[in-house]
């Protein structure tokens, strides 16, 4: 029985009024999967629940912060501590130093963090860091990751750029997007060519290692390394991206999970427990080129904001118990096994990729290891896959070029339920109405 979204629709048609689209980030308006958005009113552990009352199980997951599920007691507890002491002092306190030195403990090659407000702040200051530590202009990225929105990371960027189809980049300035080299996910040729074509004048190279935002596509044997190898050989600052993937893909993120070294790793998203934070973070021969000891300026009204600090080190101390990753990852492996059982029944030209807690389904025979594989999926059937799955109360990312994220509060009963209703969902997705 479809679900009824009245009090959703009219929220919809008051929120246009006042925010364009709607929504405070574009992805929100489920532009392309053909469905106004449903508006969340509360949710707790794997469960939200929309204003009209319905009840969903959620692998959006708040697009990834939310790894112990909605309203986590550990989490929720360090906030309401830290409530009625003070919730923004734009001071020095000691939740900062905390959660800094946690994530020093934690993750591989980090000896100093820079906190800001969001993952956007966290690239763009590890990609200024780099130039001024190199005194270098150029940047290569990869067609189809996104690490934000700042200019010189919008060209051929995935997620909601990739979603919405929007070409090249308004408002982003020639000279900038000049300045941003585009090379092909998982081809170490297309990385090289860029270097000796720009010699002596790359600051860097920032890449998702696993990326996220074409849809999953995980670094193929040797890639990670080679981009290493390559940064070496150029001089160029190795930048990881790791808002998906830290603290998710290991308790280390990728650079663990891979053994591969970053010169600077950026977070955001799990470090914050759904708290605005993000962090530049690397080792302190560069991160002293930050001000207020180098010359490479940054700064944040609200970074290190003190609640937002105790939940991230509530949520990342959580996350130290031992055990944890192999159950995110078997709940993982488990869902992608369910939806590939639905493609096999039904037939369907599909895949699935899934690393981990993180998965997509592609509408392609793939295999998809880059943009260009990503970007050849049906994404009218994507639509009525994801339509159906929403009907039958699953909320899944609106976009074929998104993850799918698993949490720790996610049951095998809730996979079981999510694979029963892919196997509607995914023959609905290949049979056109
Ligand atoms: P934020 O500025 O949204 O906190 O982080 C930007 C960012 C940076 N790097 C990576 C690898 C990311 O995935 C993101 C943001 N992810 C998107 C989802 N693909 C956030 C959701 C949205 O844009 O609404």
């Amino acid at each position: 029985m479809a679900l009824s979204h009245e009090r959703s629709a009219s929220d919809f048609a008051e929120a246009r009024r006042v925010m364009p689209g709607g929504v405070n980030s574009p992805v929100r308006a489920y532009q392309k999967v053909g469905c106004d958005p449903v508006f969340y009113d509360h949710a707790k552990g794997s469960r939200v629940w929309d204003v009209d009352g319905n009840e969903y199980v959620d692998f959006i997951c708040s697009w990834g912060p939310m790894i112990f599920g909605f309203g986590d007691d550990d989490v929720m507890a360090a906030v309401r501590a830290q409530l009625d002491r003070g919730v923004s002092f734009g001071a020095p306190c000691e939740a900062e130093t905390r959660l800094a030195e946690k994530i020093c403990e934690i993750v591989p090659n980090v000896e100093q963090v820079r906190m800001t407000s969001s993952g956007t702040e966290a690239t763009m200051t590890a990609i200024r860091l780099a130039r001024g530590y190199t005194h270098r202009d150029k940047l290569i990225k990869f067609a189809g990751n996104y690490h934000g929105h700042s200019d010189s990371l919008l060209v051929s960027a995935g997620s909601g750029v990739a979603t919405l189809g929007i070409p090249g980049t308004p408002g982003v300035t020639a000279g900038t997007a000049r300045d941003t080299l585009v090379a092909a996910y998982n081809d170490l040729s297309s990385v090289r060519a860029l270097f000796e074509a720009y010699p002596g004048d790359v600051a860097a190279v920032i890449v998702e290692p696993v990326s996220g935002n074409m849809g999953v596509v995980p670094p193929e044997p040797g890639f990670l390394q080679g981009l290493r190898d390559l940064c070496d050989e150029f001089g160029a600052v190795l930048i990881m991206d790791e808002v998906i993937t830290g603290f998710r893909v290991a308790l280390g993120g990728a650079q663990e999970l891979f053994g591969v070294r970053a010169d600077l790793v950026t977070f955001g998203k799990i470090i914050g427990a759904g708290f605005p934070v993000g962090c530049v973070a690397g080792r302190e021969e560069i991160m002293r080129s930050l001000a207020p000891v180098g010359p490479v300026y940054q700064a944040g009204t609200l970074s290190g904001n003190p609640v937002a600090m105790e939940a991230g080190y509530a949520q990342l101390t959580k996350l130290c118990q031992p055990g944890l990753y192999d159950r995110l990852n078997r709940t993982g492996a488990l869902l992608a096994d369910g939806l590939r059982a639905a493609i096999a029944e039904a037939g369907a030209h599909a895949c699935v990729n899934q690393l981990g807690s993180v998965a997509t389904i592609f509408f392609t025979d793939g295999p998809v290891r880059d943009w260009d594989g990503a970007a050849s999926c049906d994404t009218d059937a994507f639509a009525r896959y994801f339509r159906a799955m929403l009907d039958q109360g699953f909320l899944i990312a609106p976009s074929q070029f998104e993850a799918l994220f698993v949490s720790l509060a996610h049951t095998d009963e809730d996979v079981r339920r999510f694979a029963e209703a892919a196997r509607v969902a995914v023959r609905a997705a290949v049979t056109p109405a």
